[in-house]
């Protein structure tokens, strides 16, 4: 049932027009009781989401609301939504409208499941793109990071609009950033970004196509870090870097004034932006915000690519690093006011809007006038044409393709929609007042993100607000409270809250995917590049992974080769010498869809997924003599239980 059905049916939940006894007082006290019954009528016919709306200020829904709510049992959403997973490290993927989490995705984290870390196959993504200084620091710690902090998932772009190859992410914690490939909904690549500390910001080029993913260094750090320089801020730098999103090899960086936050590309294939903080090049937070202003950098990718061409670089750590500091032909720095967060090219090819954190204003800028400021033909602040008050604390905008923005500030516990023409004529002096409406939302939002918004093809549907505190919005959990991502109808006039999301820590960012774009597939193709390694130890030892059943021992090295087939491994048991390293490959020969198997070895800490058609390995020290079962974790059967098989491992002889 639409919202628009919802006003001509008085009330969903009761004809008579009187609050359902599913209804709580909670919504009827405050607001009118009228907004109260519309707002929970959304809620009723949603996803069993909270009452919202009453006693909280919020709009009713828009009457002119075109969108469908409800997601029946059954029923598949209109759109994908990838959500970071923050300090978890992940990537969550929700359907929408019902906001249904799918899936997870394991990046930087490990996960118990799916044995990412665990296997050969995941090991070998989160190790091999670690330089060689991380490698050797990580030696004696077990090789790999067991943390992430992943802020900003975003799908690679053909002609300004998503293609569904790929989504990339930054780590933050551990500066990296990753790849996930959508017809599987895997990781296949991670890198480290060298010379940067801490990657934050993080875009796709839009146009011709991904292309580079471009990547901010949020924290300045001694360039030559050895240990030598603290207190010497001179010395320190911070780099904006371009990564080749297909090689997954870091292109060229280029040197800045300030510490990067995030960043953007735009829709004709020229620039780059990035809101720049730290203009004072502090240390410590009152250094920090001690000036009233800082930058919007953009950077000119043609010129770069040519200075990197003609040699006009440094190479750092075996990078290309182009001086792109004040003064450069790469770069020109606009000033905002200070400490600016979010940045957001808008739909229209045209606008940039860098939101304000510090200050209560958004900074629009027309990409037009880029060509006449790099050939220094007009000042930095020529190109901006509007910088409306939105609020305290704007972090981010989100974009419909109406021509409205939607800003999220932080202090103040709203969204706010704001109309981009009436913004530009207020700028150039005009009575008129840009806000549209500020709608509440529970509680102090960072990102949000509108359907297909950082597209061309955004369709001003739904909109999401990413909030930092949940409070009192859910059960009491404890100390450690859920986020709220509220589900935001925007395709009316007004906007209207239809759902109270909660997540774990903490997606800072996601991105709204119409179905249309992603099509994964169901069952692995056996020639997948994922388990190459599995394939070329398997060619050595003469073993045909599909229809495996062997043991090859290898001096103390032991390669156990089986498949299976629901309910039964190949193997139903093996044996093995105690201190030697074995290594388990299994090929799942089922190819039905959904038929995952898996493999947990007890008292080994070991565990792995193997999907349908999929080869999984793992390599472990067999240091426990005895008898240990190993079993199917993926219930596969009607006799998944039984799926089951046992290792001996025969003492050492003393
Ligand atoms: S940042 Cu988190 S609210 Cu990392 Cu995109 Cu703005
Ligand atoms: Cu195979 Cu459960
Ligand atoms: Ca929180």
């Amino acid at each position: 049932m639409s919202n628009e059905d919802l006003n001509t049916v008085p009330v969903a939940a009761n004809s008579n027009g009187e609050a359902s006894p599913g209804l709580s007082r909670r919504g009827l006290i405050g607001g009118s009781a009228k907004a109260a019954l519309a707002a929970a009528a959304v809620g009723a016919v949603g996803t069993g989401g909270a009452l919202v709306g009453a006693g909280t200020g919020q709009a009713a829904p828009a009457a002119a609301s075109k969108n469908k709510v409800e997601v029946k049992p059954g029923d598949l959403d209109d759109y994908y939504v990838f959500a970071s997973g923050g300090q978890s490290g992940e990537i969550r993927i929700l359907g929408m409208p019902s906001m249904r989490e799918l899936m997870r995705i394991p990046v930087f984290n490990r996960c118990s499941a799916t044995g990412w870390g665990l296997t050969n196959e995941s090991k070998k993504v989160l190790t091999e793109g670690l330089l060689p200084e991380t490698k050797k620091f990580l030696a004696n710690r077990g090789g790999l990071y067991q943390n992430g902090d992943a802020h900003h998932p975003h799908m690679s772009f053909t002609n300004g609009t998503y293609d569904g190859r790929y989504i990339f992410i930054n780590d933050k914690a551990n500066t990296r950033v990753a790849r996930i490939r959508c017809d599987i909904m895997k990781c296949d690549k991670i890198i480290e970004i060298p010379n940067a500390h801490d990657i934050h910001g993080l875009r796709p080029q839009k146009y011709p196509r991904t292309g580079y993913v471009f990547a901010n260094s949020e924290h300045r750090a001694p360039l030559v870090n050895d240990g030598s320089v603290l207190d010497e801020p001179k010395k320190y730098g911070c780099v904006f870097t371009a990564i080749d999103g297909d090689a997954m090899k870091v292109s060229w960086q280029v040197l800045v004034d300030g510490n990067l936050d995030n960043c953007d590309a735009d829709y004709q294939g020229k620039y780059a932006f990035s809101t720049c903080y730290n203009s004072e090049e502090g240390t410590t937070l009152a250094d920090m915000t001690a000036s009233t202003e800082d930058w919007a950098v953009v950077f000119d990718i043609k010129r770069i690519e040519e200075a990197v061409k003609k040699g006009d670089c440094k190479v750092i750590n075996g990078v290309p690093v182009v001086d792109g500091r004040h003064g450069s032909r790469y770069t020109r720095y606009i000033p905002v006011p200070n400490n600016p967060h979010g940045c957001n090219v808008a739909p229209d090819g045209i606008h940039v809007v860098f939101n304000g954190k510090l200050s209560p204003t958004v900074t629009v800028i027309d990409v037009r006038k880029l060509d006449d400021l790099f050939a220094d033909k007009i000042k930095p602040r020529d190109v901006v044409v509007a910088e409306p008050q939105v609020g305290l604390g704007p972090l981010h905008t989100a974009f419909d393709g109406r021509g409205n923005a939607y800003t999220t500030v932080f202090l103040d516990s709203q969204l706010v929609k704001w109309d981009l023409e009436k913004a530009k004529r207020a700028f150039k002096g005009e009575k008129v007042d840009p806000i549209i409406q500020k709608l509440d939302v529970q509680y102090q939002p960072g990102h949000n993100h509108s359907s297909m918004g950082e597209t061309k093809e955004a369709d001003g549907k739904w909109l999401m607000s990413l909030n930092k505190f949940s409070k009192d919005r859910f059960l009491n959990v404890g100390p450690l409270k859920p986020e709220n991502d509220q589900l935001i109808d925007i395709s009316g006039d007004k906007m209207a809250v239809v759902h109270d999301g909660p997540s774990f820590a903490e997606p800072h960012d996601a991105m709204i995917v119409h179905r249309s774009k992603v099509n994964p597939i169901s069952v692995y193709k056996r020639d997948d590049p994922m388990w190459e390694e599995a394939r070329q130890w398997a060619k050595k030892d003469g073993v045909e992974l599909e229809s495996a059943a062997n043991v090859i021992r290898d001096g103390k090295k032991v390669r156990v080769y089986m498949y299976s087939v629901a309910p039964a491994y190949s193997l139903e048991k093996f044996e093995v010498n105690q201190g030697d390293e074995v290594t388990v490959f299994i090929t799942n020969m089922d190819d039905v869809d959904d038929l995952t198997h898996g493999f947990t070895l007890s008292g080994h800490g070991i565990a792995m997924e193997i999907g349908p058609q999929a080869t999984a390995s793992v390599t472990f020290t067999a240091d426990r003599p005895g008898v240990h079962w190993y079993y199917c974790q993926w219930f596969c059967h009607a006799l998944h239980m039984e799926m089951v098989g046992r290792m001996l491992v025969h003492p050492a002889k003393a």
